[in-house]
């Protein structure tokens, strides 16, 4: 079974996605997404450029091989272009075996280990009221796990929370780290102790500021506290963990295993946050959660918007199969995006399940993705009161 076609398909229904499509000489095809939101047209360049004309011929079973051909073989390694584009090849050669096989992914990497994917979903609000309702809002469509963002007093609406959409976002450590314990003290005295709740800090503080967050926030048991810190500086969350036993994920901007080495080694952190788009494909990303559950680490998936429907069932067919699964985010995607992807997954009572039909089980409308060409467009930028550039 030899790879016939190979197309790179951007659509825009609402908002940015990379497909790939492989075909094979007997005519069954896998999709793989390659969406890198902001920096999109790159890793179509690398694909288009540098990575189709290679997989022409090949034969379509040997994923692995091709996989270290990707990496090993273009001497430049890791990185977010390569990775993403090396992920929509995997993830596409993975949807054709299973295609092949007559089943759903999930079964050809060891089959279930549950009965669905316990799934996360946002809410968000400027001040209290608005963010109960938003609560409510997600509780009323089934999730059991909800994460939490909140405007900041005397702050323009910041990361995470509805109308935060501008190019440019005002930050002030100091008031989010006053303000923040009181909005999950307020949440949890009206939704009980038991609502697994998640807060994303979006890599904003230094480590101590981090560690006093974490100490803070104790008392109103997080399921995680995500990327507290940048993610270049691993031995930051050494600082972190000696302060606080509020869980950690991290590394939904990371690209291979080697960025996750010290911090799984020195148990550093509690969740695995890469998606399969953003991390080499199912292949590797599994190769990071075998390592991970070695040391009781779980999957904590990044399943955002600018994850495409294809990218979503990867990560679905790759956590139904895992052991170490722990939760996965999950964005529902809008009316346009869902015509452009036909999808077969579900979603029942808060769980996650990648349905039954054979391979990832998403099919490319590509006369519907030809509808809405790419529209450039850049993820926000975050400046202090004093007009600083920081992490956004
Ligand atoms: O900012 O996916 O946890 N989720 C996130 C996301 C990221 C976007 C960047 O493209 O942090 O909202
Ligand atoms: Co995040």
């Amino acid at each position: 079974m030899l790879i016939d076609r190979a197309e790179v398909v951007v659509t825009s229904p609402d908002r940015n996605f990379v497909t790939l499509k492989l075909t094979t000489d007997d005519g069954l095809s896998g999709l793989g997404d390659a969406t890198l939101n902001g920096r999109e047209m790159a890793v179509v360049a690398y694909l288009r450029d540098h990575v189709v004309p290679m997989l022409i011929g090949r034969d379509a079973h040997r994923i692995e091989d091709t996989w270290q051909l990707l990496y090993r073989g273009a001497y430049w390694r890791r990185g977010p272009v390569t990775m993403a584009a090396i992920a929509a090849v995997d993830t596409a050669l993975w949807d054709i075996k299973a295609r092949a096989a007559g089943m759903p992914l999930y079964q050809l990497l060891g089959g279930a280990c549950r009965d669905g994917l316990l799934a996360y979903g946002h809410a968000s609000g400027q001040d209290l009221p608005e963010l109960f309702d938003s609560i409510r809002e997600r509780r009323a469509l089934g999730f059991r796990a909800i994460r939490v963002q909140s405007g900041v007093p005397g702050l323009p609406p910041v990361y995470g929370t509805a109308s935060a959409a501008r190019d440019v976002e005002v930050w002030d450590s100091r008031s989010y780290l006053r303000h923040l314990p009181s909005v999950f003290e307020a949440v949890r005295s009206e939704f009980g102790p038991q609502l697994p709740l998640l807060h994303d800090v979006h890599h904003r503080l230094t480590p101590i500021q981090a560690a006093r967050l974490g100490k803070a926030l104790e008392p109103y048991d997080l399921f995680w506290l995500e990327d507290c810190t940048p993610a270049e500086n691993q031995e930051a969350l050494r600082l972190v963990r000696q302060h606080t036993t509020t869980p950690l994920a991290i590394g939904e901007v990371f690209n291979t295993v080697w960025d996750y080495q010290q911090i799984v080694r020195e148990q550093l952190i509690d969740y695995v946050r890469s998606a399969v788009t953003h991390t080499g494909g199912i292949t590797h990303l599994r190769r990071i959660l075998d390592f991970a559950a070695q040391y009781q680490i779980r999957s904590g998936m990044h399943g955002p918007q600018d994850v495409s429907p294809v990218g979503m069932a990867a990560a679905l067919h790759l956590g139904l199969a895992l052991h170490n699964f722990g939760i996965q985010e999950y964005n529902p995607h809008g009316a346009r995006t869902d015509e452009v992807f036909r999808q077969s997954f579900t979603f029942t009572d808060g769980l996650l399940h990648p349905g039954s039909e054979p391979g990832l089980g998403v099919s490319l409308d590509v006369d519907e993705a030809g509808k809405y060409p790419y529209a450039r467009a850049y993820l926000p930028v975050n400046r202090l009161t004093d007009g600083t550039l920081h992490d956004w």
